[in-house]
């Protein structure tokens, strides 16, 4: 089950499972791309894919989904908890509300409200991995960071601690945080200002959305044995959040 599916990372990662033979429960709220990704893993692929079209802020919508999962279904072996985004950028003191609390709904209830539905099937069935999408963001802050950054530092310390809470049920629990992608991310974070998003990027080579479903594919696929707690992974032009070389033409 892979949150956030109809773009970036999510979609990339769903390609890499399917590749795999994995069948997919996919999600996301824009019902078009949602169903046209779905439709492109089983025509390539040949894996079931069922799709589910729910907000992660909205709990009521969260659980009506997942619980009406047909039982086969609720057999999940691997979640990805990717939805998420950036909205603003700027000082703390000029902060929009609004992004504060679309930032804050999305990568920390959304991903506690999902988790909180499926950590109990995967203990019923004594299986399972729970992958969560960090970010470099959320292991150091940077500047006009700020909300965005604490929703992240506030990923890791959940990754820590369902790692903790699900010891005893053999469920793996990993971060993988990435540094500076190409996706929409940037676009969704300048709200839609696509010249803004472009320079984000400007004078290095970002990860692509497939480079980190690589690697969330990779940590999926290790020995039942072997559980990778947490993997940074930046482009070779960014050492941390704030030091990034950049060719200047
Ligand atoms: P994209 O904007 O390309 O994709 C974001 C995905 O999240 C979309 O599928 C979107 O689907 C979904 N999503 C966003 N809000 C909601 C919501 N309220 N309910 C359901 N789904 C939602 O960004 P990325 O692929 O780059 O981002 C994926 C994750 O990776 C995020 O958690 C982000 O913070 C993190 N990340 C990104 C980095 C980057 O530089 N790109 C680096 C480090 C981490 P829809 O709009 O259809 O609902
Ligand atoms: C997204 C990457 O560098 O904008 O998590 O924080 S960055």
């Amino acid at each position: 089950m892979i949150t956030g599916a109809t773009a970036g990372f999510g979609e990339a990662t769903a390609h890499e499972f399917a590749k795999n033979g994995y069948d997919l429960i996919l999600t996301g709220r824009r019902l078009e791309r949602l169903n046209k990704v779905a439709e492109e893993m089983g025509k390539k692929y040949g894996v079931e894919v069922f799709t589910l079209n729910f907000d992660v802020r909205k709990n009521e919508e969260v659980q009506k989904s997942i619980y009406s999962l047909p039982a086969q279904w609720q057999n999940i072996d691997v979640l990805v908890n990717n939805a998420g985004l950036a909205s603003g950028f700027g000082p703390i003191q000029d902060g929009d509300i609004k992004d504060w609390e679309a930032m804050i709904d999305t990568n920390v209830k959304g991903l506690l409200y999902v988790t909180r539905c499926i950590a109990p099937m995967m203990i019923k069935n004594k299986k399972g991995h729970i992958i969560n999408i960090g970010s470099t963001a959320g292991k150091e802050a940077y500047l006009n960071g700020n909300v965005y950054c604490a929703t992240k530092f506030a990923v890791d310390a959940l990754t820590k601690s369902m790692r903790i809470d699900m010891l005893p049920h053999g469920i793996r629990v990993t971060g993988v945080c990435p540094g500076m992608a190409e996706t929409e991310f940037s676009i969704v974070r300048f709200h839609g200002d696509t010249d803004k998003a472009k320079n984000v990027y400007k004078g290095l080579t970002p990860l692509s959305a497939q480079d980190i479903a690589d690697v969330v594919y990779f940590v999926a696929s290790r020995p039942a044995n072997v559980n990778i707690s947490d993997i940074v992974v930046t482009p070779l032009a960014q050492a941390n959040t704030s030091n990034i070389l950049r060719k200047v033409e």
